[in-house]
């Protein structure tokens, strides 16, 4: 089969077993079919997994220094078992509408009450000012022709709803409550977007390195429509040619391993033709934030 397991050994996975793992890996084959002959010359499923996770692991960092790229790093993610249209998100039931892979894209559906989007709207919509963006060379947040909304950050823990939707979303994506920068709120008239961008912090840029120091990158977000606009306002994903509508109470999930447009995640909210949209965005980080 492949070289270097003896039965019983463990957790030593000498080069010829790791270059067959890569192998294995990089042909496609499912996890199962990788594992099961390590298994097979006795190791225990855990150590197999262990070591193939390892092995993947060092070669895709190798593979990304080799070619110049941010390494990738581990997102968040719903456990999701058997392709469940429903997720336990502890105290909601939360459905999984769309799934795509490439961008990681997941929409779902009820995350929020009706009364906890009315709710959010009414604490936010007493603080918003037009939004702004930082920039990263200068340092300072401008406000700027591509992002036309108003908005307002929450502390995180801010108040009890606040937690309540903190740990709801901790649950469903299995990514710890202090990982997790407050909620934001915007509100978008008619005429209002935002332009597509990514939600990562670009490595290359100068003011880049102060933002990481307080958590490391952003690793995924997580856009919750806080009411359904009349007409326009979906969420676009221009490089997948996929854009989400938003509807009050569902979300739009998305993650990306390294800052990098080859993650796919370029994103934007595109104008709203009638009626306000109001969505809270909730980011992730690699570590605590602070
Ligand atoms: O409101 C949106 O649809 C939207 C689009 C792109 C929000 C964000 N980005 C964001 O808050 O980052
Ligand atoms: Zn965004």
């Amino acid at each position: 089969m492949h070289a270097g397991v003896a039965p019983g050994q463990d957790t030593e996975v000498d080069e010829a077993l790791a270059a067959w793992i890569v192998d294995r890996v990089r042909a496609g084959e499912p996890p199962e079919a990788v594992l099961a002959p390590l298994v097979e010359d006795g190791w225990s499923e855990d150590a197999a997994i262990d070591a193939v996770e390892r092995v993947t692991r060092r070669f895709l960092e190798q593979h990304a220094l080799d070619q110049g790229l941010p390494v990738p790093v581990r997102v968040p993610a719903p456990i999701v078992g058997n392709g469940s249209a429903v997720l336990d998100a502890g105290d909601r039931r939360v459905h999984v509408l769309a799934s795509l892979l490439h961008p990681r894209v997941i929409v779902f559906g009820g995350l929020l009450s009706d009364d906890e989007c009315d709710a959010l709207v009414e604490v936010a919509g007493k603080r918003l000012s037009r939004s702004a963006t930082f920039n990263l060379d200068s340092g300072v947040d401008e406000v700027h022709e591509g992002r036309t909304s108003q908005g307002m950050f929450f502390e995180r823990g801010a108040d009890a709803l606040c937690r309540r939707i903190e740990a709801r979303i901790a649950t469903l994506l299995d990514w710890p409550v202090d990982h997790g920068e407050g909620l934001q709120v915007l509100r978008y008239g008619p005429g209002a977007q935002y332009r597509p961008h990514h939600d990562y912090f670009d490595p290359q840029r100068p003011g880049t390195k102060a933002l990481l120091a307080r958590g490391g990158q952003r690793v995924a977000s997580l856009v919750m429509y806080l009411n359904t606009p009349a007409c326009g306002g979906a969420t676009t994903f221009p490089d997948a040619r996929f854009e989400v509508a938003p509807v009050k109470g569902n979300a739009v999930f998305f993650s990306y391993d390294r800052p990098h447009p080859m993650t796919g995640t370029l994103h934007g909210g595109a104008p709203v033709v009638s009626g306000e949209k109001w969505v809270a965005t909730k980011w992730l980080r690699e570590r605590r934030y602070v």
